[in-house]
């Protein structure tokens, strides 16, 4: 059990520590923030916030821009004066900005400079926008400011500290509210127990810092770590793998796309300073953890984490990882399998996953609280088999089963087998109403570059590896599959016959 005091900053907790010459966040044109230069700037950020921009405590401050070390410090200070970050993805438009700005009650914005446009035409009334990064004197950052650490603000482990904001894969926004605990939390539980980072890391990957997955993997981890991050404003599977080589990179944060993208230039580039790799934002088919361990020796910590948790409660590492599972309850969680009532199944029948743990899911007033979290339990949306060994299988998203002519067929084992085709770089497999059959299973492929789209030699496949029934009535064939901003597949879209 996680024990913290009543009082307690997690910003504060975060900075303090490491000496003052230990790198702490690079970038890849050879930028070096040492723990010292990340503790003045926040200190001196912090001043500015409460003293220019006038925030008080429990002020909601919104955060864009691109992942830099001025957006981290920048999230740090609003903790530290005791404000509450809400992080925004730099791909959301204003009419979304507006929408999160009114149900957050944003008043201040702290916003990279070249992501400012997009925050001004969402002309939210009364929301004061300074900027960062720029060069001209109103920018925040080139003001006078006192010269003097900044005492942190006396929070409570649970005041709110960050509202995070998720869409899923269907377009409502939800605000999750996080405490200050919570932060510490994710870091001393998956951190700390499954992913064991030492403080010569450097962490680095894709996720932005405005998904919680990011936010743990790139800054909350490699600080509690004493660590260090490589923050990468463009950071796909053509940008990180240089990063990697050049920058001996050894925790790695993306998801499953982007170590299927890697794959084809892996060659290219030394990979051996990689000690840990974490898949999360989607399940990690067998085929991709194969394949990337035959090609690098490297076994990839997969690992299910949700905005409404902030981060990954389900995981396994080293020995204990069984490809094709996402491993077992990270320490400090409890994991049940369960109908829709709440009772729990046995092993192997698939249910509804059901989690606790230290964090727990707290909507800003939404009615889909009530939903979300039932008996205590938070039931994630995600359907999944407990194995009689205790390791929990995913088997697809609650609303992504499908049943065609009386069978329970579930997406991601047929996307599974075709990713087991060399052909095939990614896959997504649905169903779509099919008078006859109730549903009709269809599979969206994205075939290698100057690959046949050969049809019959994809269903010839399925069928050799899967009960026929499973195998797709349809094959379409994309140049890439539709994602959100985070990451993740947009099934809604192809169901809806949006993407043919
Ligand atoms: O949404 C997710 O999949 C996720 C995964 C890991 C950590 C955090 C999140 C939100």
């Amino acid at each position: 059990e996680l024990h913290y005091p009543e009082r307690l900053n997690c910003a504060a907790e975060l900075l303090h520590g490491p000496p003052d010459d230990r790198a702490a966040l690079r970038t890849p044109d050879g930028g070096l923030w040492t723990y010292g230069d990340l503790r003045a700037q926040v200190d001196r950020i912090a001043h500015l916030l409460t003293t220019d921009l006038r925030v008080a405590p429990g002020n909601r401050v919104l955060l864009r821009g691109p992942t830099t070390p001025w957006l981290v410090a920048c999230w740090l200070a609003v903790l530290k004066a005791g404000a509450v970050a809400v992080t925004v993805l730099a791909q959301q438009r204003p009419q979304e900005l507006a929408t999160v700005c009114e149900m957050a009650c944003v008043r201040h914005a702290l916003c990279d400079v070249r992501a400012v446009d997009d925050l001004a035409k969402a002309d939210v009334p009364g929301l004061r926008i300074a900027t960062y990064g720029g060069d001209t004197p109103d920018d925040l950052l080139r003001r006078p400011a006192p010269d003097a650490p900044f005492p942190a603000v006396d929070t409570a482990a649970d005041d709110v500290a960050l509202i995070a904001f998720t869409s899923g894969t269907t377009g409502r926004p939800k605000g999750c509210m996080h405490f200050h605990r919570d932060v510490l939390a994710i870091a001393d539980t998956f951190s700390r127990h499954v992913l064991r980072p030492r403080a010569d890391d450097v962490f680095a990957g894709s996720p932005p810092l405005g998904f919680t997955f990011g936010l743990g993997g790139l800054v909350v981890f490699p600080l509690r770590a004493g660590a260090c991050a490589l923050l990468l404003e463009q950071a796909g599977p053509r940008q990180l793998l240089p990063a990697i080589a050049e920058h001996r990179v050894s925790v790695l944060f993306t998801a499953p796309t982007a170590y299927r993208a890697m794959l084809g230039e892996l060659d290219r580039y030394d990979m051996t300073s990689l000690r840990r790799c974490v898949s999360a934002g989607e399940n990690l088919p067998a085929a991709t953890w194969r394949t990337w361990h035959e090609r690098t020796g490297l076994r990839v910590i997969n690992g299910i984490g949700a905005t409404e948790l902030l981060h990954i409660f389900i995981s396994a590492a080293d020995e204990h990882i069984r490809p094709g599972t996402t491993g077992l309850p990270v320490p400090g969680w409890q994991a049940r399998v369960v109908d829709g009532e709440g009772r729990e199944l046995p092993d192997g029948e698939p249910g509804l996953l059901a989690v606790r743990g230290p964090v727990g899911c707290r909507y800003l007033a939404d009615p889909r609280q009530r939903e979300y979290v039932r008996g205590g339990w938070n039931i994630t949306g995600d359907t999944y088999v407990r194995d009689g060994d205790g390791y929990f299988r995913y088997v697809a998203r609650a609303d992504d089963m499908i049943i065609s002519a009386g069978y329970n067929i579930a997406g991601p084992e047929v996307e599974d087998a075709l990713l087991r085709h060399p052909d095939v770089v990614e896959a997504a497999v649905v169903g779509r109403p099919d008078e006859a059959r109730g549903m009709a299973v269809v599979a969206f492929v994205v075939m290698k570059e100057g690959a046949e789209r050969s049809t019959e030699a994809l269903r010839e496949h399925v069928t050799s590896e899967l009960a026929p029934y499973k195998c797709p009535r349809e094959f379409v064939y994309l140049d890439a599959l539709p994602r959100t901003a985070t990451g993740k597949l947009q099934r809604f879209r192809l169901r809806t016959g949006g993407d043919r």
